[in-house]
């Protein structure tokens, strides 16, 4: 069993799959600190997780086509730099499980907390690649390709790539993490580094990094080129040419009502109930609203933020929480509640997923709707 000695995860995940090891946290649970704590960030593998040993392991920095090879132990790393990033992972299969309720999909069922926020420990990619010589007048080349040293029984890699452009871009601040929340990397969560893209796809979020690649084109890997890309909603699984569709890479704006949770009886208090969730977008822009309605959309009420870093667009990499009390009507037995979030450049969310499904699942981020119980 390839999977034998991977790590002990706490109970609260609701397991997906268990090999390779997949799980979620309740979203009520998920939403009560700013910073997820570790042991309940959502865990995305594909495969079983790597033994690393810190004194032998290396990361490997090489250009395409050139043989010179530069290696970094960890206490190389160490030396660089310290710098601590706080920002959002999440997964471009977050809210699948809405999306199956419409139409079937492929892939697993994620509810609304395939999402973690985190404060990143590590050292800045720019500085790792300085030492490379290539920066942001390096013109040759176009992608950086990222290797994990997970691997399956006939050793294909985790590798994917992101445009050079986000890597040497000092205000992209992608780091190489050894830290989350001040902790060591744990095992899941890509001991001891995993590579930080904020306001990425978490798919390009390498974690257990081995080996980092500059070339000049996008990488060629099966989780490139046939996964992690948005497919047009009448698109025929058996005919689309999915190397021809752009990777994932910037996610869109989302948000989820996270409590209470669909179909949870709820007491309203003078006329109103409270409702919590998160608020996030990608490619650094930061939530400016967020946007309920208790009556189908006729009446919209703003949420409070309960907490939002200060940080301007586009380096706003942490989701928002949010508080709304709405308003209910006497004797109403259930209602509909509706969110959406807008980020600082207009963009919303749609307001169904009709016109936005995919079969792979991927980016719902339509309205959040929950319909839940009152109680008097
Ligand atoms: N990196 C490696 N090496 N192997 C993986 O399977 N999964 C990716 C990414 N990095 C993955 C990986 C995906 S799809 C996601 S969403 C994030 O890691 C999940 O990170 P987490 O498990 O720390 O939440
Ligand atoms: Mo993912």
């Amino acid at each position: 069993d390839p999977y034998a000695h991977d790590p002990k995860r706490h109970k609260v995940l609701h397991v997906h799959t268990e090999k390779p090891f997949n799980g979620e946290p309740p979203a009520g649970l998920l939403i009560e600190q700013f910073y997820t704590p570790n042991d309940i960030f959502y865990v995305r593998n594909h495969l079983p997780v790597p033994e690393v040993d810190l004194e032998t392991y290396e990361l490997e920095v090489e250009i395409e086509n050139i043989d010179k090879i530069k290696k970094l132990n960890f206490a190389d790393i160490l030396k660089l730099p310290k710098y601590t990033v706080s920002a959002t992972l999440m997964c471009a299969g977050n809210r699948r499980s809405e999306m199956n309720k419409v139409k079937e999909v492929k892939g697993l069922n994620w509810g609304a907390s395939s999402i973690g926020n985190a404060t990143w420990t590590g050292v800045r990619l720019v500085d790792v690649l300085k030492l490379i010589g290539v920066d942001d007048n390096t013109k040759e080349y176009s992608h950086v390709h990222f290797e994990g040293l997970d691997r399956d029984t006939a050793s294909n890699l985790y590798t994917v790539s992101i445009p050079l452009s986000k890597a040497v871009n000092k205000d992209g601040d992608v780091l190489l993490a050894y830290e989350m929340n001040g902790q060591p990397i744990s095992r899941d969560h890509g001991f001891p580094i995993r590579v930080i893209v904020p306001g990425t796809v978490g798919a390009r979020n390498v974690k257990w990094l081995g080996r980092i690649l500059i070339a000049k084109d996008e990488c060629q890997s099966h989780w490139q080129q046939k996964d992690y890309k948005g497919v047009p909603p009448s698109a025929d699984p058996s005919r689309i040419n999915l190397s021809k569709l752009a990777s994932i890479q910037d996610l869109p704006v989302i948000s989820a009502i996270c409590k209470p949770s669909n179909e949870e009886v709820v007491k309203v208090e003078n006329g109103f109930i409270t409702v919590k969730g998160y608020a996030w977008s990608g490619g650094g822009r930061k939530i400016i609203r967020v946007d309920l309605t208790t009556d189908g959309g006729k009446e919209w009420h703003v949420a409070n933020f309960d907490h939002q870093i200060d940080h301007e667009s586009p380096r706003h990499w942490s989701w928002t929480l949010w508080t709304a009390k709405v308003p209910v009507s006497k004797g109403q037995k259930t209602v509909e509640v509706w969110a959406k979030a807008i980020d600082s450049s207009y963009n919303s969310q749609p307001d169904t997923i009709d016109n936005i499904w995919n079969y792979r699942g991927f980016l719902n981020n339509a309205f959040h709707r929950i319909r839940v119980n009152l109680t008097f």
